[in-house]
């Protein structure tokens, strides 16, 4: 049985030994990252029982990172290293701020040897949130966005939520495309989270209730707007919360903390909690993040978070 499940691509992530323009930096640290890669690790540090739905290159890296999902206790049955595609890569830009730029080699993904078949009802049937992400549909546009349709009728079929993060990599595909298949999505979507600037790409405005307007005519009932340093605005069966950011010790690397953030809403939603705890727990997620370097290595464990939420204590030593 599981609690979520993801479909998505991952890519070893060098991460600059040093901040500042990628053309001097000359030694990198090998990671791992990826959107959906990250929210399941994520949700598997709270706790929840989490299925990934992958390929990746029959190669040193792809056994990297298969290993290191395992590791993290995520159910890899229908993850499958595959012939003649490498596994994915990319490197990112450090500044000092923490923010910084990424820069893909993902074209062959070995995503692209998925079929809507891979994608079984067995995958879905037990499953209770089907998390899909704008960066596995852009990958490979005109075959994923079936196997997103598809995986998404069977989520339906079985009772599974389905919740999108647009996600949106403007490195593989255009605005109009973007715009276009995610809302073909939408529809179908009962928890979307996201951020303003992708919310404005896919809606015309930046604007938090016009926004949610918007869901509901789709039919979605559950809106987590992301706000980064502003925090997070929800609305959750008639109701708007605004919820304050929880502040990091020190910004480090930002990359991540939206995969985070993910994780901890969706978690708020499976325990039945209030929007305001979901959004406060799924805020401290993203500072967690946000103050350690590399895309997932910051993702707290349960009893990180509830201990700065104030709710566990620490026994230092
Ligand atoms: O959301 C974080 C991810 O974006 C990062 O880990 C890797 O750029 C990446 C991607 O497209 O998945």
């Amino acid at each position: 049985k599981k609690d979520v499940i993801t479909i998505g691509d991952a890519m070893i992530t060098f991460d600059p030994s040093q901040r500042g323009p990628m053309r001097y930096a000359s030694s990198f640290e090998r990671k791992a990252g990826g959107a959906e890669f990250n929210f399941a690790i994520g949700c598997s540090r709270l706790g929840l029982a989490t299925g990934w739905i992958s390929r990746l290159g029959n190669d040193e890296f792809g056994r990297y990172i298969y290993n290191f999902a395992r590791g993290e206790g995520i159910d890899v049955q229908d993850v499958h290293l595959v012939d003649g595609y490498p596994t994915s890569v990319n490197f990112k830009e450090v500044m000092e701020d923490g923010t910084g730029r990424t820069f893909y080699y993902r074209a062959n993904s070995p995503m692209s040897t998925l079929t809507e078949d891979s994608i079984t009802e067995e995958c879905l049937q037990t499953a209770k949130v089907l998390h899909i992400t704008g960066v596995f549909t852009a990958i490979n546009p005109s075959k994923h966005v079936d196997i997103v349709k598809h995986a998404i009728q069977l989520a339906k079929r079985h009772g599974c939520l389905v919740s999108l993060d647009p996600n949106i990599r403007l490195k593989l595909w255009s605005q109009e495309e973007a715009r276009a298949v995610l809302t073909s999505f939408l529809p179908d979507v009962d928890v979307l989270m996201t951020g303003l600037d992708e919310a404005e790409l896919l809606f015309g405005t930046n604007e938090p209730d016009e926004i949610f307007n918007h869901c509901k005519q789709y039919g979605i009932q559950t809106l987590a707007l992301k706000l980064g340093e502003n925090g997070a605005v929800g609305y959750q069966n008639g109701r708007k919360v605004i919820a304050e950011a929880v502040p990091p010790q020190k910004v480090v690397d930002t990359v991540g903390a939206g995969d985070g953030f993910d994780a901890g809403f969706i978690y708020g939603l499976l325990q039945g909690w209030q929007l305001e705890r979901t959004l406060r727990f799924a805020n401290t997620i993203g500072s967690k993040v946000v103050s350690v370097y590399g895309d997932n290595e910051g993702l707290p464990y349960i009893d990180e978070v509830l201990t700065a939420l104030g709710e566990k204590q620490v026994v230092e030593r």
